[in-house]
């Protein structure tokens, strides 16, 4: 029975040891939107990529439409390991840290190549940011240009006040404040049902999530394209989990990380154009606000601006000073 048990114990020793030498990972990554988005797709064709070519050291199992965590829990998990990688919107992470909403100020960057410029400027504090919250940055893409859904015609100022407005961060939230409307925050898998039944009645997002939402289809007659702002989606790792691959496999990760966000940047690109026309395809009336509510929205911005400068700091001036 002894001699038994040593040899029991020596096969154990070696299946653990070998385990170590060959250690293969799995980790889970929490998406929030559901499989046929775009971003979802992308990060979808990047865990393929990544699990294919890592020889088997390292397996991502993608969980889109908010199956494994809904896009408000994907940060903290995350960053406590439940969810080894996730990919969250990040200006509703302004808590966090306000860098993280420089992307969501109105009228700083209203094309790609200024998102782009913005990106570059805002990254290097972000990524610190993260790595003190134990999270490793991967890859960041952009929605299409945000615009102003509405039930009802809006041809004035005054048609704004009292707006049942769906937000989804403190900046929108700020904007429906500062214009009169009664914002409620709520995550975009739930917009369909908060239009249907009422809860409200206008919104600013992007082309793709009414398309998604199939907005039309909940009495969302109006696309006005205000284009003011590029908000991003970031993919990030548990540090923990990072530490767990060996140099080669974080080499591969990195690599596509990469090009993951060269396509989802070209992808985004495509669905600026491609989303519009499917609304106004679907018989939504799709077009600019006019020059008085323009001018109006400029003028929100800019008190915007100043609240975001004093939350940011020395940091959020150092990314501005290098923006422009
Ligand atoms: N869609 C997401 C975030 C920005 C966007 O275009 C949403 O509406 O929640």
């Amino acid at each position: 029975m002894k001699m038994f048990n040593k040899i029991l114990a020596t096969i154990s020793m070696l299946v653990l040891t070998t385990n170590i030498a060959f250690s293969a990972e799995k980790w889970d990554m929490a998406l929030a939107y559901g499989a046929s988005n775009f971003h979802s797709a992308n990060a979808t064709e990047f865990a393929k990529n990544v699990s294919e070519k890592s020889g088997g050291k390292l397996t991502i199992v993608t969980h889109p439409g908010g199956s494994l965590f809904k896009g408000g829990e994907i940060f903290r998990a995350v960053r406590t390991g439940q969810a080894q990688i996730g990919e969250r919107f990040m200006s509703a992470l302004g808590k966090e840290d306000p860098l993280l909403e420089v992307d969501s100020q109105p009228f700083l960057a209203t094309s790609y190549s200024d998102a782009m410029k913005l990106y570059k400027a805002s990254k290097p504090e972000i990524v610190k940011g993260l790595d003190a919250k134990g999270l490793v940055f991967l890859y960041a893409v952009p929605w299409p240009a945000q615009g102003l859904y509405s039930k009802k015609e809006i041809s004035s100022v005054a048609d704004l006040k009292g707006l049942k407005f769906r937000a989804y961060n403190s900046a929108t939230i700020r904007i429906a404040e500062l214009t009169g409307m009664a914002p409620t925050k709520i995550e975009a898998a739930e917009i369909s049902q908060a239009f249907s039944t009422g809860a409200v009645e206008s919104m600013i997002t992007s082309p793709t999530t009414g398309k998604n939402s199939k907005i039309w289809e909940n009495g969302v007659k109006y696309f006005y394209d205000i284009a003011a702002w590029f908000p991003k989606n970031m993919v990030i790792v548990n540090k923990d989990a990072w530490n767990k691959l060996d140099a080669d496999t974080q080499k591969l990760v990195m690599k596509e990380a990469v090009l993951a966000e060269r396509k989802g940047w070209a992808l985004s690109k495509k669905g600026n154009v491609a989303d519009k026309k499917a609304l106004a395809n679907a018989g939504m009336v799709v077009g600019k606000v006019n020059s008085s509510l323009q001018s109006h929205f400029e003028k929100v911005g800019e008190t915007m601006a100043k609240e975001w400068s004093q939350k940011a700091g020395s940091r959020g001036a150092t990314v501005l000073s290098s923006y422009k």
